[in-house]
């Protein structure tokens, strides 16, 4: 699951750190003119030292004389003591050493700190963008993450040698609160008194039958009761699909025909629950085209009329952009509170995710990772985000 993305952001932030290491080392006086550089700066502060003193001095005969003069010239001696490796360069592999160890000095000194600038990250953020947005990740969001990260690292004193895992754990702090913390659905179901009742929304093929089915496994096995209402009184099938699982599980359906009033199927599987003192009611419902007015229309009546506790909007992980869309415009038109997205097993992306989530400020409650009822695992932001590579 996910490995794409978390591949891309990997590699994403070993690469500005990367470019910052080559960048920060040529800053340093590594070179063979840089250090001639450094060695001058040292001998003339030695040597102005040195005329100080000897100013200073009250005796004529101490005075400094044109040979002292040249004597306090005598660059060779002072750089022996300073830095004691020869001015022509032996090529001789003991000198090479010397001079390789010289230099380390010389790194360690400078190293330390580095500074991103504006102009470098966005150089940077570009590439940043287009990963996140080929991995199923939003436009809008992708500018947020971007935006955050920008004020997070720009101008800042980053140790070098943590570059990399700085950037990463800014982007792990980023992603982590793009996401809403989920409620605990199981729990609440437990301790309301009369029945809880869930509506499932989303487009055909989405997974909603399949999900409520394993929903239903769930909390048979967390011996909670429940039953299923078949309100998909469109798609040809989805009530015998419904049912089957019902049979299997164990668990009651109520339906009427196709082509009749999906809030009454709704009505009455409530309606059941209450009679038989079963704790929840899970409500299949159609979903012909999320563009579609009259399906937003349908869904708005059944809400009405069943009052639901939470609407729960199922989306496929796999699909992106689709995805994003669809999610608004049923929370646009019913106003859902949490989202399932199935097809988790068969994401590489794991984008959909963060941009359903950012885009409805609404939590994901659980990820569907396979067709088997066992196949719902509840949503885990840590978990999620270690997926993408940020453990
Ligand atoms: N791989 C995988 N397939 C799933 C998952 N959830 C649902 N499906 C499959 O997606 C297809 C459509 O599911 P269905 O429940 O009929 O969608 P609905 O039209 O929204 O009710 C079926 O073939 C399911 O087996 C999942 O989490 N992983
Ligand atoms: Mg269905």
């Amino acid at each position: 699951m996910f490995g794409k993305l978390k591949e891309k952001l990997k590699a994403w932030a070993g690469k500005i750190s990367q470019s910052n290491e080559e960048e920060s080392a040529s800053e340093e006086p590594t070179g063979e003119k840089e250090i001639e550089e450094e060695l001058k700066k040292k001998i003339s502060e030695k040597e102005s030292k040195k005329i100080e003193k000897w100013k200073k001095d009250e005796s004529p005969k101490e005075k400094l004389t044109r040979d002292e003069k040249e004597s306090v010239k005598s660059n060779e001696q002072i750089r022996a003591e300073v830095m004691p490796f020869p001015n022509d360069v032996q090529k001789s592999a003991d000198e090479q050493d010397e001079k390789k160890e010289k230099k380390s000095i010389f790194r360690s000194i400078f190293s330390g700190k580095r500074v991103i600038s504006s102009d470098e990250f966005k150089e940077y953020s570009e590439d940043l963008e287009m990963i996140l947005i080929e991995n199923n990740v939003a436009l809008e969001v992708a500018e947020k993450v971007i935006a955050e990260l920008e004020t997070k690292i720009v101008g800042k004193e980053i140790e070098k040698k943590d570059l990399e895992e700085t950037i990463k754990e800014y982007l792990k702090e980023i992603l982590t609160e793009v996401l809403v913390k989920p409620f605990d659905i199981v729990k609440e179901i437990e301790e309301k008194k009369s029945p809880y009742v869930v509506l499932f929304c989303g487009i055909n093929g989405a997974g909603k039958t399949t999900t409520i089915a394993k929903f239903a496994d769930m909390l048979k096995r967390k011996k909670i009761s429940s039953v299923m209402g078949a309100a998909d009184t469109f798609r040809a099938a989805s009530i015998e699909q419904l049912e089957k699982h019902g049979e299997k599980l164990g668990v009651a359906v109520i339906s009427h025909e196709y082509g009749s009033d999906p809030a009454s199927v709704g009505f009455d599987a409530v309606k059941y629950a209450e009679k038989n003192h079963l704790k929840a009611v899970l409500i299949d419902t159609a979903g012909r085209m999320h563009t579609a007015k009259n399906l937003l229309r349908e869904m708005e009546k059944i809400k009405r009329v069943t009052n639901p506790d939470r609407v729960i909007f199922l989306g496929e992980s796999i699909t992106g952009n689709d995805s994003v869309d669809q999610v608004r415009a049923f929370d646009e038109a019913i106003g859902i509170d949490g989202i399932i997205l199935s097809k988790a097993d068969i994401d590489e992306k794991g984008g959909t995710a963060l941009s359903v989530g950012y885009i409805t400020k609404k939590p994901i409650l659980f990820l569907g990772v396979g067709q088997e009822y066992k196949d719902l695992e509840p949503f885990d932001k840590e978990k999620f985000i270690g997926k993408l590579g940020f453990e």
